[in-house]
């Protein structure tokens, strides 16, 4: 079957792919809310940068862990007594930013579906949102489920992840649990940048704490911020050229589950992105002192025989990774820490799923 498929966050792009699981289906639009669970991830081997702003294509591939302790509900109803897509953050109707963020990733949807329909959208997240834990992943990720399924398109795990993407990078990441990559693909079109599953959840039991030390919001976003390092930072070009050694060595330490591999090469590539980001101009800074000293306490646990490493994203907060057995020791630990505002444990997570399916 050849469908058209629009690619673009921002302009109406239109290209013919042969997706041959796809089925549109009228029935379900307008009768029922359909509600999708997605999880959200962190990144090993980082993704900064992107290849393509209007197909939001990424310069380098990443590979994430699926947080079970953190996800998003989304419920999606396409209404045709609608004027104009309505939007529910966390029980509270959301601003025109945030609502016409959605609408555009909706007509993606509409244009695939052959549907005007506006949708009513009722998006809640189990954590909270003001602590600057990526919550785009988790919801692109939800919203891409529950809307093509109350569209009444059946989308493979791979198409899934490209109308994912094309909500937000990570977002791509979301659809699967355990352990992820994220690939930058090479077509123009962007129609191999998706994710995939490397391992379940239950390959390698980890745990993640994520240390919190700031609710404060961050000044500049993540895509703002590659944006910038893109254009002034004279440390893009070897970013991008040594990703592909940073994912094989990661992809050897998962093969392998050499802890100490892992911890290596995942400090590597979180201190060379803000390296990055560090050496834009101007110079983003996403560190606070909390974070710094943070990322010294662990790296002294790790000297002293606790198999333990940190990684951290576009804000303040560190993220703390480590064996089940050696979790609620560090926790109790940080809990007395001056630097530690709260902690979240989070196991591996599972697939993003629909509700009551
Ligand atoms: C990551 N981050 O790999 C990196 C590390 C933040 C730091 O993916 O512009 O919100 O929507 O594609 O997905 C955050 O970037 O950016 C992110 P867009 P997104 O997890």
């Amino acid at each position: 079957m050849r469908a058209c498929f629009l690619i673009s966050r921002y302009s109406f792009i239109y290209f013919f792919i042969s997706l041959p699981m796809l089925q549109i289906n009228d029935v379900n639009m307008g009768i029922t809310m359909i509600k999708a669970r997605a999880h959200s991830n962190i990144a090993l081997v980082k993704y900064w940068g992107k290849k393509n702003i209007a197909l939001n294509t990424p310069a380098v591939g990443s590979i994430s862990l699926c947080l079970e302790a953190l996800y998003t509900e989304t419920g999606v109803l396409f209404d045709p007594l609608l004027e104009k897509d309505e939007l529910l953050l966390n029980g509270r109707p959301a601003t025109e930013k945030e609502r016409s963020r959605v609408s555009s990733f909706l007509d993606i949807i509409r244009r695939e579906a052959g549907s005007r329909q506006a949708a009513r959208v009722e998006s809640v997240n189990n954590f909270p949102t003001a602590a600057g834990l990526a919550s785009s992943a988790s919801a692109f990720a939800a919203l891409a489920l529950a809307a093509s399924r109350a569209a009444g398109l059946e989308l493979s795990g791979q198409e899934l992840s490209i109308l994912a993407r094309m909500g937000s990078g990570s977002a791509a990441r979301s659809l699967f649990g355990g352990f992820v990559e994220m690939h930058r693909g090479r077509r123009e079109d962007g129609r191999d940048a998706w994710a995939e599953p490397l391992y379940p959840a239950d390959y390698w039991p980890l745990q993640v704490i994520i240390a919190i030390t700031s609710e404060v919001q961050k000044k500049t976003g993540s895509t703002d911020g590659m944006e910038l390092s893109r254009r002034t930072s004279p440390y893009y070009r070897a970013w991008v050229d040594s990703s592909e050694d940073d994912l094989a060595a990661m992809r050897a330490a998962l093969a392998e589950k050499d802890f100490q591999k892992l911890a290596e090469v995942s400090e590597f590539s979180c201190l060379k992105m803000h390296a990055l980001a560090m050496a834009s101009n101007p110079g983003l800074i996403y560190w606070s002192a909390a974070t710094l000293e943070l990322l010294h306490w662990v790296r002294t646990l790790r000297e002293q025989g606790t198999p333990v490493f940190f990684t951290i994203d576009a804000g303040p907060q560190l993220k703390i990774i480590c064996p089940p057995s050696y979790s609620s020791a560090i926790v109790d630990q940080l809990s007395g820490h001056p630097a530690v505002e709260r902690t979240i444990v989070s196991a591996l997570g599972p697939d993003a799923r629909v509700l009551g399916a």
